[in-house]
C-alpha cells in the first residue's frame, strides 16, 4: 500500500500550531482593523486563491550541464499527481496540474483523469511540446516547428498540438498553452518576417481545431534556447499573434521570459487593457529564465504584478480570470517543498496586494503625490500576512505549516523506497 500523508496525522500537527495562530492572527486583525481591513474578508479571498501545479516541476530539475536526481522521484505521472496532491493536501492552494506532453502521455486518459480526481485533483492547461524530437519522429524540430520552412515538419507541429487539444479535452481541460523554441543562433539564418508568417499560419491552424469553449496561451520568451532571435520572444509579438487569432487566443506571461529589469507588472496593465492576458507561468529569475522559486529572487515585484491583478480585478468585474500556473525548475531542492513555498509566496503576495487601500492611492496619484502613493502602496507589501495564510489553509483543510508537517510526515523517505530509481526521466532538463 503507497504511503500518503493522514489527515490525522495534519490535524495532530495544526493542533500543536493552532495557539500561536490564533493569537497571532487576532493581532493581526487588530492591527488590520486600525487600518479600515476586515482580516475576515482578506482570509476568505485569499483561501479562494488557486494555482496549477506543473506536472514536470515535481521531477528534480537540471541544467545544460548536470541533473542530479533526487530520491524518491517520481516515475511517471501517475507517480506526478501523488505528489502534486501532496502540495494541494497540505497547502489547499493547487487543486490542478498543468501536464504537458507528450511528457505525460498514457494510453488510458478516462483513468487518468479518473485518478487525479480521487486524489481531489483536476487538470489546468496543457502544454505541447515541439522542442524535442521523439523517438521515431519523421521529420526533425531541429530548425523549429510552428514556423520552420519545411511544411512537413510545421504539419507535425500542427497535428501534435491538435492532439493536445484532444488529450485535452479527454483530461477536462479548456486551454493550450503553446511555447515554441524557433529562432535563429546567427543573424541571416532566418528571414525574420517569414518566420513570423508560417507561425500564425500554423496557429490558424491550431486554432482552427480549439473548441468553442478553449483558449489557446501563447508563451513569449526573449532567448534560448536561441541566441540571436526567437519568433515569439516579446509580448508585442504575442500580442501581434494573439489578436490576428482572434479572441480564443491569448497570452501567457512567464515571468522569466524577459530580460533582467523589464516592467512586467507594466506588460500585465497592457494585456489587461486589450483582455489579451491569458495568465501565468510564475517562476523568479536573477538573470535569465532561471526557473527559481516564486518570491525568492525578488518579491516585490511578484507583489506588484499582483497588485495589476487585484487592480484589474477590482475594475473587471468577476469575468477577469487569468489562469495561474507555476513553472520552476527544482534543482538544490526537495520539488515538494519548492512548490508548496511557491505556492505560499504566490498566495503572501496576493494577499498583500489586497491590503492596498486603493482609494487613498488613487487620490494621490491624481494629486501627483509621489511619494505618498508609493508609501500607500508599500503599505501592502511590508504587512506580514502570515497569520492570514496559516488561517486561510487551516480553515480549508490543510496544514498551518505546510513545510514542517510534509517534513515531520517521513513522506520522501517512504516514496524513497517505494521508487526505486529509474534510468533517465522524461521531463529531463525543463
Ligand atoms: C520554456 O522555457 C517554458 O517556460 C515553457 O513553458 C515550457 O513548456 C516549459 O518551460 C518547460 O520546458
Ligand atoms: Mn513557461
Amino acid at each position: 500500500m503507497a504511503f500518503s500523508i493522514s489527515d490525522a496525522f495534519v490535524a495532530e500537527r495544526n493542533a500543536a500550531d493552532a495557539g500561536a495562530l490564533a493569537e497571532d492572527y487576532a493581532a493581526l486583525g487588530r492591527s488590520l482593523a486600525r487600518r479600515g481591513i476586515d482580516i475576515e474578508a482578506i482570509t476568505t479571498e485569499v483561501a479562494a486563491f488557486a494555482v496549477a501545479v506543473p506536472t514536470w516541476g515535481v521531477g528534480t530539475g537540471g541544467t545544460r550541464f548536470a541533473r542530479f536526481p533526487g530520491p524518491g522521484e517520481p516515475r511517471g505521472i501517475f507517480d506526478k499527481l501523488e505528489d502534486c496532491a501532496v502540495i494541494n493536501q497540505l497547502t489547499r492552494a493547487t487543486p490542478t496540474v498543468s501536464p504537458h506532453f507528450p511528457w505525460d502521455v498514457v494510453s488510458d486518459y478516462g483513468e487518468l483523469k479518473g485518478l487525479a480526481s480521487s486524489l481531489g485533483l483536476g487538470f489546468d492547461a496543457v502544454n505541447s511540446n515541439t522542442f524535442q524530437d521523439q523517438a521515431g519522429q519523421a521529420v526533425s524540430y531541429k530548425f523549429g516547428s510552428l514556423s520552420h520552412t519545411d511544411k512537413a515538419v510545421r504539419d507535425l507541429a500542427v497535428a501534435h498540438n491538435v492532439e493536445c487539444i484532444e488529450i485535452g479535452r479527454k483530461l477536462g481541460s479548456t486551454a493550450l498553452t503553446v511555447w515554441i523554441a524557433d529562432g535563429s543562433n546567427f543573424a541571416g539564418q532566418s528571414n525574420l518576417s517569414r518566420a513570423f508568417d508560417r507561425y500564425i499560419d500554423a496557429m490558424k491552424q491550431v486554432c482552427a481545431a480549439l473548441p468553442a469553449d478553449w483558449q489557446v496561451f501563447l508563451e513569449h520568451k526573449f532567448y534560448e534556447p536561441a541566441f540571436y532571435s526567437t519568433v515569439i520572444a516579446d509580448w508585442g509579438s504575442s500580442f501581434a499573434a494573439a489578436t490576428e487569432l482572434g479572441p480564443q487566443a491569448k497570452c501567457l506571461v512567464d515571468l522569466g521570459h524577459h530580460a533582467p529589469n523589464v516592467n512586467i507588472e507594466q506588460i500585465v496593465a497592457r494585456l489587461v487593457r486589450y483582455g489579451k492576458l491569458a495568465g501565468f507561468h510564475f517562476n523568479d529569475s536573477k538573470y535569465g529564465d532561471d526557473d527559481l522559486d516564486s518570491g525568492s529572487v525578488d518579491p516585490f515585484r511578484l507583489f506588484l504584478v499582483f497588485n495589476e491583478l487585484v487592480d484589474a480585478a477590482r475594475s473587471k468585474g468577476p469575468g477577469f480570470a487569468p489562469a495561474y500556473m507555476i513553472d520552476q525548475s527544482h534543482n538544490v531542492t526537495d520539488p515538494i517543498e519548492s512548490l508548496m513555498q511557491s505556492a505560499i509566496e504566490l498566495q503572501r503576495s496576493y494577499a498583500q496586494a489586497l491590503l492596498v487601500d486603493r482609494k487613498a492611492l488613487e487620490a494621490a496619484q491624481e494629486a501627483n503625490d509621489a511619494l505618498f502613493a508609493h508609501r500607500t502602496l508599500k503599505a501592502g507589501f511590508v504587512t506580514d500576512v502570515s497569520p492570514i495564510l496559516g488561517e486561510a489553509r487551516r480553515r480549508s483543510g490543510g496544514a498551518i505549516d505546510p513545510l514542517g508537517t510534509y517534513r515531520a510526515s517521513g513522506y520522501r523517505a517512504h516514496k524513497t523506497k517505494e521508487r526505486p530509481p529509474v534510468e533517465g526521466s522524461r521531463s529531463g532538463i525543463v
